[in-house]
């Protein structure tokens, strides 16, 4: 099992942009739909999973009462945020963002710059952004209930303040996912098919070329696709990683859940207790964000 550093999110790396010149953002929205996690504690983290990425010791750990969406944030809704505000993302500013190359034309394939050496099958795409997951001529249109993406901690974090939610800390991020099971590894129990059934989003085949897609999707599903577990969370394993609000390390911001890309012979993040971090101005296709809220 191997661990690249742009397995989980290849990074921008620090180029300049323009001035933001994003509008004030003022607060809106209500807790309808959220799920409520009472006060609380639980067992945090895993004896497993790659050092570097420090998920153990196992500890117990306490959350105060909050609420937390039942979804990750869609591109439905993220228009409505934009439309409302003018906001203008930093993968827009920026100009471009990473795809995965499966999902490009065979044309961008032969012209797109393989930013990352350690990952060459993460490609900048110029003009990509959440309205063109797949840059210039892609469009969100049949993809409404599905994560929005390319969206960077800060754009979330503007989101969030719209919507007069937060980001959740990475300790009430995983206790949500875990849905008030004791130390399984995935947010159903131990074992990744149960009964032959796929319950998330992730790789099958041989990464990163050959995706058979036994569980119906190559890229991102609709953030309602497989049943929630306990508390009523969808896809916390898998479908796109998720923003948290805590630092990961210097520099970088935590980063839960595993994507579409997450395999078992590559990548095993997608497990509940599994954590990765990324820039904060960074964005890829398959990194987005749930909201939460003082409860
Ligand atoms: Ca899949």
């Amino acid at each position: 099992m191997t661990s690249e550093p742009g397995c989980c999110g290849p990074r921008r790396g620090g180029a300049a942009r323009a001035d933001p010149g994003n509008p004030r953002i003022r607060a809106q929205g209500s807790s309808n739909g959220m799920i409520l996690i009472p006060e609380g504690t639980y067992l945090m983290g895993s004896d497993e999973g790659y050092q570097a990425d420090r998920e153990g010791p196992v500890r117990e750990v306490h959350t105060g009462a909050f609420r937390i969406d039942p979804f990750t944030v869609t591109n439905a809704r993220f228009a409505s945020f934009v439309k409302a505000t003018g906001y203008v993302t930093e993968a827009e500013r920026f100009g471009w963002s990473f795809v995965f190359h499966l999902l490009l034309s065979p044309r961008q394939l032969r012209t797109a710059d393989r930013a990352v050496s350690a990952a060459p099958w993460w490609l900048r795409i110029d003009g990509a952004s959440w309205r063109r997951p797949e840059g210039p001529g892609s469009s969100i249109a049949a993809r409404q209930r599905h994560p929005v993406v390319h969206v960077s901690w800060a754009d979330a974090n503007a989101y969030c303040a719209w919507a007069g939610k937060r980001l959740p800390t990475e300790v009430e991020w995983e206790r949500a996912a875990r849905g008030g099971l004791e130390q399984k590894r995935y947010p159903w129990g131990d074992e990744l098919l149960p009964k032959g059934r796929h319950r998330c989003n992730i790789w099958q085949g041989t990464f990163p070329t050959v995706n058979t897609e036994d569980d119906g999707y190559l890229g991102t599903a609709p953030v309602n696709a497989f049943p929630p577990n306990a508390y009523g969370l969808y896809n916390t394993s898998g479908n796109v990683w998720e923003w948290c609000a805590d630092a990961f390390d210097v520099g970088t911001r935590v980063i839960r859940g595993g994507s579409y890309l997450c395999h078992e012979s590559y990548c095993n993040r997608y497990r509940v207790a599994a954590r990765s971090g990324n820039t904060p101005d960074s964005s890829t296709g398959h990194m987005g964000f749930r909201c939460a809220r003082d409860a």
